[in-house]
């Protein structure tokens, strides 16, 4: 899938995006299989979780967008930021989070990732630099533009990519963040999540001025597509723009282009669309076809793929079992991690005087 150009002043930006990720080893890809397997399988047992009751809450699967989360996330560095909307669970793994707390999130457990008072829309781990996890759709867009203000501003590096569904492209904090991104060259990178559908509205139905990707032109900023079934595409135009953020301090938009195969959350059926819509994307599945590229390349066999599988059905099952004998938060809980505490806030003499 070409790279999209947008802007004239990014002329160099479009070469050789392989060139900007270092020399893959076969246990290298087959890392990316790994975290491909452990998502799809832990969404399943999610789904069964949901099924059963034992996870009361929303729930929003992955599947069928995991080159997307895992192909993006691989080339950044472990204190890049990284933040997202409420289908979170793939992001969240991708980015290392522990499967176990993942799943207790779920369960409402005192053991999760945010202590149970989260659920699905709001996995969190301060430690792996993921920020969430948000429900209300944009919201997270301002905040990722916070994270990168603070990289800058710190001098520390960093790159933050804030994703968000092709269901938040029109809400105004989203253009308002790629003003500001823009304006104060931040190191920011826009993932737009495109898999067609925003609840059971199509993208067709509810936006202008395709492809999405074109918003980046009104802003001046550096436009990408990325075939999102395809992890390898994924990684190299996520590189791209990685290395415009990280080497000249300038934010990009992405337009990667995915699938969910199942509803909205657990409670939708997904009757607005045909199982034959569906069928025809599962035919580019990401997991199946990455498997035939490592086969052609000759760093898996059939063995060796059903034994990577089974190790991920059984980390999925140690996550469930886990979450299942936790126990519930203490009432006492009820009030904690609300606000900031005292003692954490910084001196007022550190506040609001970021930008001149
Ligand atoms: C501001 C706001 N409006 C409406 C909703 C209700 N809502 C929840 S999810 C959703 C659809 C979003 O779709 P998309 O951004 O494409 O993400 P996807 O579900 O495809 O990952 C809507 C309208 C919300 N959570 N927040």
């Amino acid at each position: 899938m070409p790279t999209t150009k947008t802007s004239q002043k990014k002329s160099s930006f479009n070469e050789g995006s392989t060139k900007l990720l270092p020399q893959q080893s076969p246990g290298d890809r087959l890392d990316l299989l790994k975290q491909m397997l452990l998502i799809r399988r832990f969404e399943e047992k999610a789904a069964q979780a949901a099924t059963q009751k034992k996870i009361k809450g929303f729930c929003h699967l992955y599947i069928g967008q995991e080159a997307l989360a895992v192909g993006t996330i691989s080339v950044l560095n472990p204190h890049d930021g990284v933040i997202t909307a409420y289908r979170d669970h793939g992001h969240g793994l991708a980015r290392g989070m522990c499967p176990q707390a993942c799943m207790a999130e779920l369960f409402g457990k005192a053991t999760g990732c945010s202590r149970g008072k989260g659920g699905s829309m709001h996995f969190f781990d301060a430690k792996k630099h993921f920020y969430g996890g948000h429900g209300i759709v944009g919201g997270q867009t301002p905040l990722g533009l916070g994270i990168a203000f603070s990289q800058k501003y710190k001098g520390d590096g960093g790159v933050t990519l804030c994703y968000l569904g092709d269901g938040a492209v029109n809400q105004g904090p989203f253009h308002e963040s790629l003003n500001l991104a823009a304006l104060w060259k931040l190191p920011i990178i826009y993932i737009i999540e495109n898999n067609e559908w925003s609840m059971g509205t199509s993208l067709a139905r509810s936006s202008a001025g395709l492809p999405l990707v074109n918003r980046a032109q009104a802003y001046d900023m550096a436009g990408i597509v990325a075939d999102g079934m395809d992890v390898d595409d994924v990684r190299a135009k996520t590189a791209e723009a990685v290395h415009l953020a990280r080497t000249e301090s300038q934010p990009t938009l992405m337009e990667i282009k995915t699938y969910r195969y199942r509803g909205h959350s657990m409670s939708d059926p997904g009757s607005y669309r045909t199982k034959e819509e569906i069928e025809k994307h599962k035919q580019h599945d990401p997991i199946l076809t990455y498997r035939s590229r490592l086969m052609e390349e000759g760093i898996m066999d059939n063995p060796t793929f059903d034994q990577l599988d089974a190790e991920a059905q059984k980390i999925s099952q140690e996550a469930y079992d886990f979450a299942e004998k936790s126990p519930e938060p203490e009432l006492e809980t009820l009030w904690e991690d609300i606000f900031t505490p005292e003692d954490q806030i910084p001196p007022l003499e550190h506040r609001g005087r970021f930008h001149r």
